[in-house]
């Protein structure tokens, strides 16, 4: 029982690769046999499981982080928009010509949280992906968040690194035009892995977010979850509410870090977002 509750509290990270879904406990790989991804997401018990598969298996020669997809099959990604004071600043000041800079002050401080769709598997990339921007959109910014794995029941039972690809200048314009902004081919990408955890991350967890142009930082920046408005658990409740997710799903958790208004992607820029200790997910943008 001690010896199981030490290796719960111990880094687990589990990877969707070419050749088979890997566990990963202090650099040794385990190979997670005969069990499909979307079965392996739905479990409720999935941090005690792989536990238990690490417990009684030999490490596998056989994983590549080169093969390493993206963390989805079947899994819809949802995501919570305006929970950091950051982006109700940014989304207040695009949509005020449109009228819409209001609704933004009033849902951060509402109780009932924004939530939207945001993607499938068809949609999103993962580390190494490229992720794109719309053809008819001019203003286009990467959207780095912490991401939640829930299980069909509601339990939060993973962190994977997100990326909310969102066009500035369509939201910006009308807030009704939000699901074309934010859905859109190649408009997500999640990953490295999923960092299997039972207890929420600490507060000061950081998220980093560097832009690289022509090998040079274009625009870098970070900040805490100490910023992050809304509890994870709440959101959760939230997205749960008469709604089902039978092969688990992914929770965005918004925004803290936009660049200035200056600034939009280009193709051929490199997005990289860290958070430790899930590790850093990096795209290309097309
Ligand atoms: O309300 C628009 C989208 C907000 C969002 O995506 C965010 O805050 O991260
Ligand atoms: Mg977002």
């Amino acid at each position: 029982m001690e010896d199981e509750r030490r290796r719960l509290k111990k880094r687990v990270r589990l990877y969707r690769t070419a050749a088979g879904s890997f566990v990963e406990e202090d650099g040794r790989h385990f190979r997670v046999s005969e069990m499909p991804w979307d079965a392996l997401l739905a479990r409720e018990d999935l941090p005690e499981f792989l536990s238990g598969l690490i417990a009684s298996s030999s490490p596998s020669p056989e994983f590549q982080i080169a093969g390493v997809l993206a963390p989805i099959e079947r899994q819809e990604v949802w995501a919570a928009g305006v929970t950091y004071f950051r982006s109700r600043g940014a989304r207040m000041e695009e949509a005020k010509d449109a009228g819409g800079g209001d609704f933004y002050d009033r849902v951060y401080s509402a109780e009932r949280p924004e939530l939207f769709f945001k993607s499938t598997a068809s949609r999103t990339v993962g580390t190494g992906g490229k992720v794109r921007i719309r053809a008819d959109a001019h203003w286009s910014v990467p959207e780095p968040e912490l991401t939640l794995l829930v299980s069909p029941g509601g339990r939060i039972t993973g962190y994977t690194i997100g990326n909310d690809m969102s066009s500035r200048d369509i939201e910006g314009e009308n807030p009704l035009y939000l699901p074309q902004a934010k859905v859109y081919n190649g408009s997500c990408a999640l990953g490295p892995g999923i960092l299997v955890a039972t207890s929420p991350l600490p507060h000061s967890t950081e998220i980093m977010l560097e832009i690289h142009r022509h090998g040079r930082i274009e625009f870098s920046g970070s900040v805490a979850l100490t910023e992050l408005k809304r509890d994870p658990k709440t959101l959760v409740e939230y997205l749960l509410r008469d709604n089902s997710f039978p092969h688990g799903c992914y929770l965005m958790t918004g925004t803290g870090i936009v660049p200035p208004n200056s600034f939009t992607l280009a193709s051929g820029d490199r997005v990289r977002i860290t958070i430790e200790p899930i590790g850093t997910l990096e795209n290309e943008v097309a």
